[in-house]
């Protein structure tokens, strides 16, 4: 006997149905309700009570209640009276759109509830479809048919998570800009169970974690980089940027200019110098000095900041010498230049000074003579001296040692020459002095 269905029977007489004895077959031993079947029809049944030994089996005929007692030894129900619990076709979830239609399968001659309330009223079809309002985050929908008993089916329950709400935006931790390194890890923070994305495309993909990390390249000049969050629905959060520029051209060579050939001051050297770089400019110039190009041995590598020009005092520096200043300039992306040099400078303590030349300015003589010119120079850092002379400043004696000059005057036209007399200390000290000679034909010898 199944108990049970009895009680559910019970249950029917809390309803409004109507039983039809002419429905169910029975014998005296053994009573089979082969086909429960509700007939259409006025009645009412209050209260009829179906007890496993003492069954009231009503009927309604013309209105009124015709009943009878039946003792039964066993009720077997051979029609299944609860419905085939629903199926639900698979459902959006997360969804970022209020409003679904669930649909699925049904018995036929069922109706759909959903939460408690009759979505699908009873008909004869097994789809069935209903259209549900969502609410930000869960949604969960417990979803039973019932038979024009009302007898209730097992319950199914959906889930539907609506998320319309857009991420919080990331965080990026600072990124190293200028740079001169053409790959970078960017790194920041997130909402959990969101992805990030950099200028549209898909970085890191969805993930529980709040922190995120990216090994991004980069390309020559200025990446500005637009970071969103996306969480499952792909709600975009608002961007976060950010801007790396990346310089891998090193500023130009310094152009290095010392105060000439020689300077007089043995303590200290001076040098100014000019150097750029278009994209992230000078930060740091250095500089050394040293006695050949490119040598350090005097001053070894010094910053000097931004200063485009140095004077290195505290020297000891030695007469005769040549000394070279190297500079080397950095950009803003820490690439150095190449070096810098001067073109060297010498110490030269003092110029030679000319004390006298003998003949002396205003000199006349003879066309085809010799005239014997003598130099008496002097330089006090002690250099010794050389000597070159000139006639109308063509060089008729190049750079010698011998302070005396024979000029062989014939062939040079008469009238005034202007001799120049230079005095080199060899080491860019020059001293010169013009001595206007002039010349006159020479006369002819007189008859003895
Ligand atoms: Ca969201
Ligand atoms: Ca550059
Ligand atoms: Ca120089
Ligand atoms: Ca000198």
């Amino acid at each position: 006997m199944n108990f049970n269905r009895l009680v559910f029977i019970i249950a029917l007489g809390m309803l409004l149905f109507l039983f039809s004895v002419s429905a169910y077959s029975y014998n005296s031993a053994n009573y089979t309700l082969t086909n429960p079947k509700i007939v259409t029809g006025g009645g009412k049944v209050n209260s009829p009570n179906y007890f496993l030994d003492d069954v009231t089996i009503g009927k309604f005929l013309s209105g009124k209640i015709q009943s009878q007692n039946y003792t039964l030894d066993a009720i077997n129900i051979d029609t299944q009276l609860k419905p085939n619990t629903p199926i639900i076709n698979s459902v959006t979830t997360p969804t970022n759109i209020s409003t679904q239609a669930i649909s699925g399968t049904k018995d036929a001659d069922t109706s759909i509830y959903i939460n408690g309330y009759e979505a699908v009223p009873l008909d004869a079809n097994t789809a069935w479809s209903y259209g549900v309002s969502l609410t930000e985050g869960n949604n969960y929908f417990i979803i039973t048919s019932r038979n024009i008993e009302g007898i209730e089916s097992d319950s199914v329950t959906v889930n539907i998570i609506l998320d319309t709400t857009s991420p919080a935006v990331p965080t990026i931790n600072p990124v190293t800009s200028p740079t001169n390194t053409s790959t970078q890890i960017i790194s920041g923070t997130k909402e959990a169970d969101t992805s990030i994305w950099i200028n549209g495309i898909e970085r890191v993909p969805i993930n529980s974690s709040s922190l995120w990390l990216v090994n991004i390249s980069l390309a020559e000049g200025n990446n500005i980089l637009n970071i969103t969050a996306k969480d499952a629905l792909l709600n975009e959060s608002q961007i976060t940027q950010a801007n790396i520029l990346l310089d891998t051209s090193a500023p130009g060579t310094p152009q290095v200019t010392d105060d000439g050939i020689y300077t007089t001051d043995s303590s200290q050297l001076h040098a100014s110098w000019a150097s750029s770089d278009p994209e992230t400019g000078i930060t740091e110039y250095q500089y050394a000095i040293g006695t050949s190009p490119g040598a350090i041995d005097i001053v070894d590598w010094l910053s000097c900041g931004l200063s485009i020009d140095i004077t290195h005092t505290g020297l000891n520096l030695s007469q005769g010498q040549s000394y070279f200043i190297s500079v080397k300039a950095k950009n803003g992306a820490g690439d150095w230049s190449n070096v810098g040099l001067s073109d060297g400078i010498k110490i030269n303590q003092s110029t030679p000074a000319i004390i006298n030349i003998q003949p002396p300015n205003a000199t006349a003589g003879y066309r085809d003579d010799t005239i014997n010119f003598s130099v008496n120079a002097s330089d006090s850092d002690g250099d010794s001296l050389l000597y070159q002379f000139s006639i109308d400043t063509q060089i008729i004696q190049p750079w010698q040692a011998s302070p005396d000059f024979n000029w062989q005057t014939s062939g040079t036209n008469p009238g005034i020459h202007a001799i120049r007399v230079e005095v080199s200390d060899n080491n860019g000290g020059i001293a010169a002095q013009d001595i206007d000679t002039c010349l006159f034909r020479k006369p002819p010898a007189l008859p003895n």
